[in-house]
């Protein structure tokens, strides 16, 4: 048959997250805009090019007079961004409470809040209900940016809910949900109250999409086991209707690391750091500053690697960078605390006069900042308890086609199923395996890194997020053809 070439129009996509890529600040009239710092927004930054894309999300600051709405709604509408107004009683209970006290500790398997962390707020019920008043308000800034041909894309735990407040709206909109962080055993997963209703609002979507195989498996089980609906190879099954469950692994813009390392400016900066570091080998670690990251695990892996090898010394450095988040939260400012006694004390038991073995910031570096100290790392760390994916091992990878360093990464990271091969697999809980293998990384023979470093690299430029993205469009636009063949049928 004969292939005639489809112009096709450029397809809009509403990607609807928590949070605009963007976070503001107000200066009397005008407002401060800059791009912050995280794993969905790295991702997303990848994606502009084959989509006009929308971003519809909070833009993080409470906004109560009309003038400062109508302002900061500009100033965001010229970079792509539509806001969501949530007050603060709304951020309190359903961003600090229900998102982040209850799911997210959840979902990473740390379980509900124990009464310490209950007491502090008010009950999950309560939480419930602002989680779904908040995603209804999400469901009506996307309701009005949407025209008909869009493709809607939900993100993260957040927003369970917009799924069925879409559909309800409107049944013809095309909808996908794609979770950022594990999906739980279902064994976690059935602890939570109203478990069913979460359940059944994100099976309204079209498509759901995880970062790896063993999470979508984990979700198909908490439907059919809780729901009792049936669990196909496609996806799960209830009453004739199919929702589509499959993987789709994220990944970085790995270009933008690369063609970054080529610029005068990074260059100037790998310059000054190889010089402060000289003579020294380079660890590094960048995180959030979150418990699931397992910083406290990794220092204490590093320390008992120095007290048992007393040539090391004053031979490596290990440089943690560690951004505040959820600042305003009790565990996070606990874990501040435990992360800088620790650090002070290995300082104080392994340091010199002129160095100290750990080179710790409590803060994000600017994009040109973070390329060249992941460039001149000799082994990067992460010790994630557990992580959705895990882009700092991607980074990471991207920037290391000079040095070829190794990569030690907790199997508990979503990025173990596709980096593993390249990486030192590390059980994080285990101290004494982490300060091996910390030995062997230090020591690792040039042809074993290079050899390590191709297959990490060959992953990281071929699975990227623009991959990611394209993918996951394109079968949630075939899901919405096989229903409307259905409906033909
Ligand atoms: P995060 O938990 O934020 O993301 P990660 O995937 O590692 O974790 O992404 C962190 C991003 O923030 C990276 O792009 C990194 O460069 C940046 N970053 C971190 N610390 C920084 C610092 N100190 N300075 C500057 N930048 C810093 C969530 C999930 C992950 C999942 C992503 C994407 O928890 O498991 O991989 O979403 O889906």
């Amino acid at each position: 048959p004969h292939e005639f070439p489809i112009e096709r129009p450029t397809q809009r996509l509403l990607v609807v997250a928590n949070r605009l890529p963007v976070s503001a600040t107000r200066k009397g009239d005008d407002w401060h805009l800059e791009l912050s710092a995280g794993g969905l927004v790295s991702a997303l930054l990848g994606v502009k090019q084959n989509f006009e894309t929308r971003w519809i999300g909070w833009a993080g600051v409470n906004v109560p007079d009309e003038h400062g709405q109508q302002t900061l709604a500009a100033a965001l509408a010229e970079n792509g961004c539509f806001p969501v107004w949530l007050d603060d009683d709304t951020v309190d209970q359903y961003y600090n409470g229900y998102c982040n006290n209850v799911l997210w500790p959840l979902f990473h398997y740390i379980g509900l809040p124990q009464e310490d962390r209950l007491a502090a707020t008010r009950s999950l019920q309560t939480q419930f209900k602002a989680y779904k008043v908040a995603n209804e308000m999400f469901a009506r800034a996307v309701y009005s940016q949407y025209q008909e041909g869009d493709v809607v894309w939900c993100h993260d735990y957040h927003l369970m809910f917009l799924p069925k407040f879409l559909k309800d709206m409107n049944s013809q909109m095309k909808v996908g949900w794609f979770l950022h962080t594990p999906f739980p055993s279902s064994e976690i997963y059935r602890t939570l109250p109203l478990r069913s209703e979460l359940l059944k609002a994100v099976l309204t979507a079209d498509l759901i999409g995880f970062h790896t195989y063993d999470y979508a498996r984990h979700f198909v089980s908490a439907c059919t086991r809780i729901l009792g609906v049936e669990g196909t190879p496609e996806g799960v099954e209830d009453q004739g209707k199919l929702t589509r469950v499959a993987a789709f692994p994220i990944g970085i813009d790995p270009q933008r690391f690369i063609e970054a390392l080529e610029t005068d400016v990074v260059k100037s900066h790998i310059q000054e750091l190889r010089a402060r570091f000289a003579g020294r080998k380079v660890m590094l670690g960048v995180d959030r500053l979150d418990m699931i990251k397992g910083i406290p695990q990794k220092l204490l892996a590093f320390e008992k690697f120095l007290e048992e090898n007393i040539d090391w010394r004053d031979k490596v450095i290990l440089v943690q960078i560690a951004v505040p988040t959820r600042t305003d939260v009790y565990e996070y400012q606990r874990l501040t605390s435990q992360v800088h006694e620790i650090v002070g004390r290995i300082n104080g038991r392994f340091g010199t006069l002129t160095t100290v073995p750990i080179h710790h910031l409590d803060r994000s570096l600017a994009f040109h900042e973070l390329c060249a100290v992941y460039a001149i790392t000799d082994v990067a760390l992460v010790t994630s308890l557990r992580d959705g994916m895990n882009l700092v091992s991607y980074e990471f990878v991207a920037c290391q086609t000079q040095k070829k360093g190794v990569l030690i990464l907790s199997e508990f990271a979503g990025a173990a199923q596709s980096l593993g091969a390249g990486a030192i697999l590390v059980n994080p809980w285990n101290v004494s395996d982490v300060a091996m293998s910390i030995e062997d990384a230090l020591t690792m023979k040039e042809a074993e890194r290079n050899e390590r470093h191709r297959h990490n690299f060959m992953h990281v430029t071929t699975h990227t997020a623009q991959a990611w993205a394209d993918t996951f469009v394109s079968e949630l636009n075939d899901t919405i053809v096989e229903a409307e063949l259905r409906t033909l049928r």
